[in-house]
């Protein structure tokens, strides 16, 4: 029913209860009314209470805010849990307070639907709590928490029974400020749903706590949306903390991320220094219309501050604008996964590299810090990862020394408290469930299981994946069932899809959050019936891959050279073998040693042959010949090392061979012998367009073909900046010799224009930008480099305030084309009318022309390298 409404219009909610309520003065008697005189707090303040003191305020209240046009009032329960109860020693109170507040509102909206004709609608309103599950409360120990999952999940579970039965139609997480604590109230309504109750349709609303774009737990709102879809919200939206104006970016980033219709009730503006809000009613209303022209709400309302003056006015504002039409999809077919931000897994991912370190079975290092209590050191293995490219960490306590739930929740919490490793998403691994589930219980984002299987049955199967479904986690599935491990190719397949079927077909698991591990076992182990177990698992994930959409293929990649332990050089070439050759057939992730993974096509001739022949099973005496390899050539099997043969090619093929390998140690010496080749290099820039950029797609093309992988692209990307960075002062020096040529002296503007560089939201890579930057620098350009990752408001805000005359946007993957597309689009409604360059290498001449360029009325240029970029800049003919 709600549904059919926000298809035909912008529905509108109530605005603030505390305001309201302080306007009739109320004291501690009052407060206390007659049944609570005696009680030995203060009540005073205790808002929620006053449903059962002074329930016709209350009443009035919801009446004079469905008279002034709001369809659904929120129920006086923001603090009716027993957590936040507890402040007052009212805790008992719970359910009561709930289910009177909803019968409140219930009166109040079915009087006013009778009065007027129109339906009206009661939202039982869900808070955080005073407590948050992300955050330690005590700066000296940041894995302490003053409340568990389980605690909030109980109290969620009482409060939300009481608003049910008091007749609630929908119900509303609000205010989440961690979405840990909302992750445990949508948990509790999960199962009140399948359980007890028929299932109500379900908002969740967010608080972004400044224009950092991050909840106060960290998340950005992405982040957020993906850590709570699990719970199929009717809507999505935000309140609270800011207004309108401030709040219109996030709204539109959260619209563009869900296909959920989208709720909007922000604060009367920002607090006055005196904590009070002085946005008037015409203000609110105009900016709310503004958000409602644009297409981006679904329902409006109004928080802190807000009258039922506020709410007639965005009433009348939104009456005669259409509602946003939530795109029919997002992110069709990704893996969605989240930490403190997004990740995306898609067509545009490469190989995803889950970093296996933190593990105890895995790591004597880790292992050895957690046994000695020492989780504060052990946070630095899973740092050292992350900074060498893993996408997703797992994580692993399975000791029989260990007591698994408290080591998983501790180390998780600390996580939680380091923003540079909890930014990735977590994956859980533990063979014991209670583990599983306590590293869940600690995970704002939306992490990934590690494992669950048919080998205790359908039931016990079924069972585990509906709790991590309300978890909000993704699964990874192995190849076993009741019978065991799969280790033939067709048992591989059988047992997957029979876990699909279950998932998919029986419980409506999605398929896009199921991951399977069709068991990498170990070969070269001597024995007949292991030589195929490479090939099985690449076969079997050609099949999966093929038949089972949706789901994805994953793996550990250790145990495949597990008998050739202590002969590091070997395993890494086996590992760099299988990989190239699981990854066409499929693969998209592994559990890896993120940073010791080498180059394909850098494996020694004989090393790499005898791999693929052990891989293959091409050779019964590809073990033995392995061997003897290692034995023979690799010095006891340790890492081979590199010879400085390569010192002797031209400086090109140096430089190049530098890049690929990621060697830092010469890069310099190299630069600086092209710099000095004046024939051939009349200029720095020269140098980078060169050689250096003919290295860095060399690294692209064997990144895409998976020969390379993340961690050693990282590496290529340091090596290009130091080359780059040596030549930057000499392009400077070029800079002033051409100001001394021209004549200008330090008295002249020393600048030609001013250009805001950035990488655009979503997009790491700054390389390019970089030197674009210092060319325009170079150049006599101020450029204004707002670095990677960065919003469109950013952007905008920057090119204002610092009167910009060029803003430069660089990207690199295929999501930042569309990002771009929206920039533009944003432009064009701040009606800001200086060209806009757009650089980078997914960006194109035909995707600017027929995408970007008819979005904005100013000029819109590709630009493709930094050398053409000066060229464009200093051409009369795009400047207005
Ligand atoms: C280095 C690199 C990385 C480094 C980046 C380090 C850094 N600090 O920049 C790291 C390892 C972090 C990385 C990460 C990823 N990468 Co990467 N990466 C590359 C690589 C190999 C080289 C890029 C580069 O620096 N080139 C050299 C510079 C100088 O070239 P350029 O940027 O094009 O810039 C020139 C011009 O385009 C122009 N220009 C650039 N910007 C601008 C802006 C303006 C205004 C103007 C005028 C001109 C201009 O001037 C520059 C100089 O002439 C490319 C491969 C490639 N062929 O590009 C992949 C590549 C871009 N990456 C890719 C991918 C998939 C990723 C990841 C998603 C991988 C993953 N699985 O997670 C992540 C992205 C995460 C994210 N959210 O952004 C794909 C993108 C595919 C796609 N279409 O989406 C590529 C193409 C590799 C591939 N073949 O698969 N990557």
């Amino acid at each position: 029913e709600i549904e059919s409404i926000l298809r035909e219009r912008i529905m509108v909610l109530d605005g603030g209860m505390g305001t309201m309520i302080q306007q009739y003065s109320l004291g501690e008697e009052e407060f206390r009314g007659q049944e609570f005189k005696d009680h030995l707090k203060p009540l005073k303040g205790n808002n929620d209470l006053l449903s059962i003191t002074q329930p016709d305020i209350i009443y009035k209240i919801h009446k004079e805010y469905l008279l002034s046009g709001a369809d659904i009032i929120e129920t006086n329960t923001f603090s009716s849990t027993k957590i936040a109860q507890a402040d007052y020693s009212l805790e008992h109170l719970a359910y009561r307070l709930n289910k009177t507040s909803a019968q409140i509102a219930r009166k109040a909206a079915d009087d006013v639907t009778a009065e007027t004709g129109s339906k009206r609608y009661v939202a039982g309103a869900m808070g955080p709590t005073n407590k948050t599950l992300s955050v330690s409360p005590s700066v000296e120990n940041p894995d302490y928490r003053n409340v568990t999952f389980d605690e909030l999940v109980d109290a969620y579970t009482e409060q939300a029974k009481g608003l049910l039965d008091g007749g609630a139609d929908i119900m509303l997480v609000e205010t989440i400020f961690d979405t840990a604590n909302a992750k445990a109230a949508l948990f509790a309504l999960q199962k009140l749903f399948e359980e007890k109750y028929e299932p109500r349709p379900l908002f969740v609303s967010g608080t972004i706590v400044d224009k950092s774009g991050r909840l106060l737990s960290g998340q950005t709102g992405e982040a957020f949306v993906i850590s709570i879809s699990h719970s199929q919200p009717l809507c999505i939206g935000l309140n609270c903390a800011l207004g309108a104006v401030e709040m219109r970016p996030f709204i539109e980033a959260i619209g563009k991320c869900t296909t959920t219709y989208i709720v909007c009730y922000p604060n009367a503006g920002l607090p006055n220094t005196f904590g009070g809000y002085d946005e008037t009613p015409q203000v609110t209303g105009k900016h709310i219309k503004d958000l409602a022209l644009d297409g981006l709400v679904n329902i409006v309302g109004g928080c802190c501050g807000t009258t039922p003056a506020h709410i007639r006015k965005i009433a009348e504002e939104v009456k005669a604008c259409k509602p946003r039409i939530p795109p029919a999809s997002v992110s069709e077919g990704y893996m969605l996964l989240s930490g403190l931000e997004p990740f995306r897994i898609g067509k545009y991912t490469n190989f995803v590299n889950i970093g296996e370190r933190c593990n105890v079975a895995g790591s004597r290092r880790f292992a050895k810090l957690i046994m000695a209590g020492k989780y504060e050191e052990a946070l630095s293995v899973a740092k050292a990862q992350v900074e060498m490219g893993a996408q997703i960490l797992d994580i692993n306590m399975d000791d029989g020394m260990l007591d698994g739930p408290s080591a998983m929740a501790r180390f998780c919490n600390y996580i939680a408290s380091e923003p540079d490793i909890a930014k990735v998403p977590l994956c859980i691994d533990s063979s014991n469930f209670s583990v599983i589930e306590a590293g869940l219980k600690c995970s704002q984002g939306k992490c990934i299981v590690n494992s669950i299987s048919l080998k205790e049955g359908e039931e016990d199967f079924l069972r585990k994946a509906r709790n991590i479904r309300r978890y909000g986690a993704a699964v990874v599935i192995m190849a076993f069932d009741e019978v065991g491990q799969a280790t033939e190719t067709k048992d591989k397949i059988s047992i997957c899809t029979r876990a699909y079927d279950l998932l998919v077909n029986k419980i409506g698991f999605n398929p896009c959050d199921i991951i399977f591990d069709p068991n990498i076992l170990t070969i070269g182990t001597g024995m007949e019936e292991h030589n195929l177990y490479a090939v099985n698992y690449i076969n079997a994930t050609k099949t999966i891959k093929e038949n089972l959409p949706g789901a994805r293929i994953s793996g550990g990649l250790s145990n495949l050279s597990f008998s050739f332990r202590g002969m590091d050089a070997i395993r890494e070439a086996m590992h760099g073998v299988f990989l190239f050759h699981a990854i066409k057939h499929g693969m998209d992730m592994g559990i890896v040693n993120a940073g010791n993974l080498p180059v394909y096509d850098d494996i020694q001739k004989e090393l790499l042959q005898l791999c693929e022949d052990l891989i293959w099973n091409k050779d019964p005496d590809a073990t033995e010949k392995l061997l003897h390899y290692a034995q023979t050539h690799a010095q006891g099997g340790k890492k081979v090392v590199q010879t400085d043969g390569w010192r002797n090619e031209s400086v090109e093929e140096r430089l190049e061979y530098a890049l690929v390998k990621g060697i830092e140690k010469y890069v310099i010496e190299d630069t600086e012998e092209a710099r000095q080749n004046k024939e051939r290099y009349p200029r720095p820039l020269n140098i980078i367009e060169g050689p250096l950029m003919n290295g860095m797609k060399i690294v692209g093309d064997l990144f895409g073909a998976g020969k390379m992988f993340l961690p050693q692209v990282i590496k290529s990307a340091r090596v290009m900046k130091k080359a780059v960075g040596h030549l930057i002062p000499f392009m400077e020096e070029e800079r002033e010799k051409l100001r001394a040529l021209s004549g200008s002296t330090e008295e002249d503007d020393p600048y030609q224009g001013t250009i805001v560089l950035a990488t655009v939201k979503g997009d790491v890579h700054d390389i390019g930008k970089n030197i674009v930057g210092v060319v325009l620098g170079c150049n006599n350009f101020r450029v204004i480099d707002l670095g990677v990752m960065t919003p469109c408001d950013r952007i905008l805000k920057a090119a204002l305030e610092n009167k910009a005359d060029i803003i430069g946007l660089s990207g690199l993957i295929t999501p930042s084309l569309d990002e771009m597309i929206f920039v533009a689009k944003e432009m064009e409604r701040l009606e800001i009318r200086i060209p806009l360059l757009i650089g980078g290498a997914t960006t194109s001449k035909t995707h600017t022309a027929v995408k970007i360029a008819p979005r904005y009325s100013a000029p819109v240029i590709h630009v493709l390298d930094a050398s053409k970029s000066v060229v464009v800049v200093s051409c009369d003919k795009i400047s207005i």
